[in-house]
């Protein structure tokens, strides 16, 4: 995309303005898949005239809602989107026109889309109508807040985040309880930022899970993976109005309750194959929830590394020391390397790491 790339450097406004498209962006967090997070904010005379950004599937581009919220006073205004403007007719129309119609008179792009349909299109469009385009303000920001919709754009998979607990002695929590409850808390918040948890049907049986809260439409597809069960697997943290929240891949026919979850039996129990089933129903992220991992699960993971299957771990580490039994620690699959970008916070007592693959 070198064509559409320009040299001009970014000031720090335009990066400021590119932040807030940011912010905006993710007022939408774990709502739009499987489209992107977009923010836009329309700037005239050293003002900000215009926000918006995109709530959901369906419903109408950041750009739209920006442009809306300016009126009138988009005319000459610079435009700030934190992703390429799309230039196709979708679920919406596209944004190139509504901007060309808005007689913007500048557009300053985080990113290029990566989906194939807009790919530098949009700003072909827009240059060819006589509006000056920027692109790759606090692109590293953008393609950050993207990175799932990135990641499913261009390996036709969900991204996939491993996460789980360790007690101070290393060994690998099953329960969020024992000191953790906080840990629950923001395993709450945690999980709203994903499109689908995967969970082991051991998990799923257990009727202490604190999954129980309300799973409303804002939460994520729970995704149960069961190796052997049968002839019934029993989810006590579901009901029959919230079925549709879940799905269960088994490697034999099961009949689960409550009615009405779906089941498959995939050709083969194979993450890749999942995350690929997961990014065909139009979701973008899952979270992979370790917990009451039994070997099924341990094998269904064991080659994530090799495969890329698995983009970023979480690890938080309580301040509790557990005796051992069963599978205690995630030395699964004999891999050994080093995490990327790794981030050290503290949630609430706990110490939180996060790394990329
Ligand atoms: C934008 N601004 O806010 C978003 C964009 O089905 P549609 O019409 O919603 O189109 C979805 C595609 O449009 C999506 O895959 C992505 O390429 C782009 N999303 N583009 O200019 C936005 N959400
Ligand atoms: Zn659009």
């Amino acid at each position: 995309t070198a064509g559409v790339r320009c040299q001009t450097q970014a000031g720090d406004m335009d990066k400021h303005y590119m932040r807030r498209c940011v912010e905006l962006a993710r007022k939408a967090t774990g709502h739009t898949s499987p489209n992107p997070m977009v923010g836009c904010v329309i700037v005239r005379d050293g003002r900000v005239v215009g926000e918006g950004f995109h709530p959901k599937a369906g419903q109408p581009h950041a750009e739209v809602f920006a442009l809306r919220d300016a009126g009138d006073l988009a005319q000459n205004s610079t435009a700030y989107v934190s992703l390429e403007p799309c230039n196709h007719y979708g679920r919406t129309p596209p944004c190139t026109e509504a901007l060309i119609n808005a007689k913007v008179k500048e557009v300053v792009v985080g990113m290029t889309d990566p989906n194939p349909i807009v790919a530098s299109k949009g700003i072909e469009k827009l240059r060819g109508a006589g509006i000056d385009v920027r692109v790759g303000v606090e692109e590293a920001l953008c393609r950050e807040l993207n990175e799932a919709y990135i990641h499913r754009m261009h390996t036709g998979k969900a991204f996939a985040t491993l996460r789980a607990t360790l007690s101070m002695n290393g060994i690998v929590t099953n329960q969020l309880g024992k000191g953790a409850e906080e840990s629950g808390e923001y395993y709450s918040q945690l999980i709203k930022e994903y499109d689908g948890v995967i969970i082991s049907s051991n998990l799923a049986r257990m009727s202490t899970l604190p999954l129980s809260h309300e799973i409303d439409a804002n939460q994520p597809l729970y995704i149960i993976i069961a190796h052997g069960e049968g002839p019934v697997l029993h989810i006590p943290f579901l009901r029959a109005e919230n079925a549709h929240k879940a799905i269960v891949f088994a490697d034999s026919p099961v009949t689960v309750e409550p009615a009405g979850v779906e089941v498959a039996v995939p050709r083969e129990m194979e993450l890749g194959s999942i995350l690929h089933l997961l990014a065909q129903r139009g979701l973008c992220s899952v979270l992979v929830d370790f917990r009451e991992a039994g070997e099924g699960f341990i094998s269904f993971l064991s080659d994530f590394q090799e495969k890329k299957l698995v983009q970023k771990v979480v690890v938080e580490m309580m301040p509790v020391w557990l005796a051992s039994e069963g599978f205690t620690n995630l030395g699964f699959g004999g891999q050994s390397f080093p995490l990327k970008n790794v981030e050290r916070r503290e949630v609430n007592g706990c110490l939180l790491l996060e790394g990329y693959v």
